[in-house]
């Protein structure tokens, strides 16, 4: 399945090669991007394999998204129990989780202590962004170039293997609203928060969005705020998460860790859990309730449309999960137009990222919190002092709000967006940027073609979003390790899949999209969040246990 070119073993220690006008030249084995969670898996990966190898990190520490994603409420939506390595099974033994779902700064602690522990800084270059990446067929290597943040000179390095491990939620979006720099107010975005934290008491706050980050943050921005005014496009169908102290079953159960992990690393989504045997019209609707009612306590993501097996495949059977959901949001929200307004009608339930709360919907009883529909008063635009919305058709009146701040939950180009930010130039000049100009086309979501020795840690048309992170990142960064190790062993310098090969990979997932729901959603899943990104669905949606078996065949078939 893959072409792969023999050249003599690369050399095992970092070298420089040579100086060139301010900037280093350098030559490594192995350049990776980014040190958050893959990263820094891969960095020690590496170093035990005796592979030369540097990272570059934008931050000013490690971490990723638990870097900059330090909004007030972040959380991760799976739980801790799940979401943490399996590598180092001494961790389990030293690192107890105080809650449920942590917390980001209990999450950013713990890949601190990770990296302190197996002094995983000192090949990491911080601060510092990577611009661009050029193939050379001559010396089968990459040659890239990163850029200090204090504007220092240039740096240009070779390496043998260029790893991209950038995170699929790691590039905020451009709000793509009119006027969005005008405001004169304090401005946040979600995705890059101040480190030192905001306080917003007394405060007259506009949020923008109602995404994860947005229904995260909200209850709390608003116990400061003086008024709050949140403006929404699209409801999202969000469930209580229930947080506490780790629950004690699943904390029973992760005594057998190597039996959990492997059941995990084997699961639909990578995290152990009973599949379901019955579609949902199968059952009468009492009892369908009753099993609502059941996975709604749960307080996962995985509980409720993975209540019976057909809901992201069945239009009705995903509509009695859907209004389920619709009655539990009537239900808390007192004011009732409130409440239809926060019902969601436009997607199929899971369709969008199922969200994860504790208190959001009631924070719409508070007095001084309300919600402008943006479908029916869409935002004209950001003014020095605030937000004006109104349908600009001049048959309905604009209104105006003034904020002393405001908060962009706006989201991220995901899945694609920090990849192809760096330009990435392949074999004979190939843009990687203009070659996914209709959607990317991967193998297994590892490797495209036409741009050899490039690899990607969860890239898209891999299970990633649609998995615990945790179990798939381990996943990817054990195979790109293991095939660059067996490619030195075997004394081969460059791999890159088949044009067939892709085009057989991008038509599966094509394919596996095309029978679920997930094309009716306008989602970040599709590419739709981002105005002139192709539509096509970006997370491979067969499940991580499928998946995991197609790298196996993969590597057998050799
Ligand atoms: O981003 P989003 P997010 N005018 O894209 C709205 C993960 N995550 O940062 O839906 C007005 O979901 C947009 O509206 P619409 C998780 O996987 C995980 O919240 O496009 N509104 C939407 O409401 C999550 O799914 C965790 O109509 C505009 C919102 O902004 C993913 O990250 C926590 C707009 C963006 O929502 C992304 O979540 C947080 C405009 N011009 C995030 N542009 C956990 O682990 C955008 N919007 C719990």
């Amino acid at each position: 399945m893959t072409d792969t070119q023999t050249h003599q073993p690369t050399q095992t220690q970092t070298q420089t090669m040579r100086h060139d006008g301010g900037g280093r030249e350098v030559d490594v084995d192995v350049v990776v991007v980014g040190a958050g969670i893959a990263g820094l898996y891969l960095m020690k990966r590496l170093r035990d394999l005796g592979v030369g190898a540097r990272a570059f990190e934008t931050g000013d520490d490690v971490g990723g998204t638990w870097y900059w994603n330090r909004y007030p409420g972040a959380r991760c939506d799976v739980e801790s129990i799940d979401y943490q390595y399996s590598w180092d099974p001494e961790l389990a033994e030293e690192w107890t989780w105080s809650e449920r779902y942590a917390t980001q700064p209990e999450i950013l602690r713990y890949v601190n202590h990770v990296a302190d522990k197996h002094d995983l800084r000192r090949d990491v270059t911080f601060e510092t962004r990577i611009v661009d990446a050029r193939w050379d067929d001559a010396t089968s290597k990459w040659t890239i170039r990163t850029e200090p943040a204090d504007g220092g000179p240039l740096e240009t390095l070779t390496c043998r293997w260029y790893v991209m491990a950038t995170g699929c939620l790691s590039a905020p979006k451009d709000p793509e609203i009119e006027g969005s720099d005008a405001f004169e107010g304090e401005v946040y975005v979600t995705g890059r928060w101040p480190h030192e934290g905001v306080d917003f008491t007394g405060k007259r706050v506009g949020v923008i969005g109602t995404g994860s980050s947005a229904i995260q943050s909200i209850p709390l921005i608003a116990d400061e705020a003086d008024e709050m005014v949140v403006f929404q496009r699209t409801p999202n169908f969000s469930l209580p998460a229930r947080n506490g102290p780790p629950r004690p079953e699943k904390v029973e159960r992760f005594e057998q860790a190597d039996d959990y992990r492997e059941e995990a690393r084997w699961s639909s989504a990578g995290v152990p859990r009973d599949m379901p045997e019955l579609g949902a019209m199968m059952v009468d609707e009492d009892t369908r309730r009753a099993r609502y009612e059941q996975a709604w306590q749960e307080g996962t993501i995985f509980s409720l449309t993975g209540a019976y097996n057909d809901l992201f495949l069945n239009p009705e059977s995903n509509a009695t999960a859907a209004e389920f959901v619709r009655s539990k949001i009537r239900s808390k929200v007192d004011d009732p137009e409130t409440a239809e307004i926060l019902c969601p009608t436009t997607f199929p339930i899971g369709t969008k990222r199922l969200c994860l709360d504790t208190n959001y919907y009631e924070t719409f009883n508070r007095g001084h919190v309300s919600l402008v529909d943006l479908r029916a008063e869409p935002i004209q635009r950001i003014t020095a002092t605030g937000v004006e919305v109104g349908a600009g058709d001049g048959a309905s009146e604009s209104r105006s709000f003034e904020f002393d701040a405001i908060v962009f939950a706006t989201g991220f180009d995901a899945m694609t967006g920090a990849i192809v930010r760096v330009d990435i130039e392949g074999r004979d000049g190939l843009s990687l940027r203009e070659k996914w100009a209709a959607g990317p086309q991967t193998y297994l979501g590892l490797m495209t073609e036409g741009f050899p020795n490039l690899f990607m840690v969860t890239g898209p048309q891999s299970p990633s979003v649609l998995s615990n992170m945790a179990v798939s990142i381990e996943q990817h960064v054990e195979w790109i390790t293991d095939t660059i190790e067996r490619l030195r062993e075997d004394g081969h310098d460059v791999i890159e899949p088949t044009e067939l090969a892709e085009r057989a990979w991008v038509q599966h997932n094509d394919d596996f999209a095309g029978i679920t729901l997930f094309t009716q959603a306008n989602s970040w899943y599709m590419g739709a969040n981002v105005a002139g990104k192709a539509r096509a669905v970006l997370p491979y949606i067969g499940g991580v246990d499928r998946y995991r078996q197609t790298c196996v065949d993969v590597v057998e078939a050799d």
